[in-house]
């Protein structure tokens, strides 16, 4: 019913967890970035952002044509409401959800994904650059560990809203980050890892993805400094 263009980063396993926690039925149709998958016109047309994720729903509620959907917290919003999963419809509960699940895509990712640029992919370490994303880093898994220090979720009941922010708290020791500093943090971290749904996402990426970690040079070239796309 769902396609997923996926690649296994942790913006796509938010899409995996989503979909395993809810056993939507879904079609993984890879797009490996490494390789420059994300040009091709046909993946355009439905993410014209060139990035991963996107889903196109053959079955949306309402009948009729296919709706695609691209960007991860939009993803998870079209999902939950389809489902009606994961999201709270009240008023207040849904605020909760939401502006912590836009918190996750304004900030954490951004800046997490900074972090990872500066610290780990390029071959000129500039310390300027390194200090300003590892400290934003540490200054939003702060801000994460207040709001765990009293409650079980990030907003709620377990929602949208954890399962964006988990998978790039995944990826703390590569963002110079320690759990043991942020105990609330890390006893969220690991519950969530726990999951049944979180587990099979990852064990289907290690099936989609069977290169090593790291990325290649021909990766970086691809990723990198892309400037305007040409027509
Ligand atoms: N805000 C977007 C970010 C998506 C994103 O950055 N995707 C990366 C992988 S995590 C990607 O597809 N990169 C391909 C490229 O840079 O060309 C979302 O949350 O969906």
């Amino acid at each position: 019913m769902i396609d997923l263009y996926y690649w296994t980063t942790p913006n796509g396993h938010k899409i995996t967890i989503f979909l395993e926690e809810t056993r939507l039925p879904y079609t993984i149709k890879p797009v490996n970035i490494g390789k420059g998958e994300q040009f091709a016109p046909e993946f355009l047309a439905i993410s014209p952002n060139n990035r991963i994720p996107a889903i196109v729903d053959h079955e949306p509620a309402g009948g009729g044509k296919p709706i695609s959907v691209f960007e991860s917290g939009a993803i998870l919003q079209y999902l939950a409401e389809k489902t009606g999963k994961f999201l709270p419809s009240d008023l207040r509960g849904r605020t909760e959800v939401m502006q912590w699940l836009f918190w996750q895509m304004g900030g954490l990712g951004p800046m997490l994904g900074q972090n990872h640029h500066f610290r780990n992919y390029v071959g000129e370490k500039i310390p300027y650059a390194i200090e300003r994303y590892v400290k934003e880093t540490e200054r939003l898994y702060g801000v994460l560990d207040e709001r765990l220090a009293d409650r079980e979720f990030v907003a709620g009941a377990y929602s949208i809203a954890d399962m964006a922010c988990y998978p790039w708290i995944v990826l703390h020791e590569r963002q110079g980050q320690n759990l043991d500093d942020f105990p609330s943090l890390k006893r969220w971290f690991e519950t969530i890892q726990r999951r049944d749904a979180v587990e099979r996402a990852y064990a289907i990426a290690k099936t989609v993805n069977t290169a090593p970690p790291g990325m290649t040079e021909e990766a970086k070239k691809i990723l990198f400094g892309q400037g305007r796309r040409s027509k």
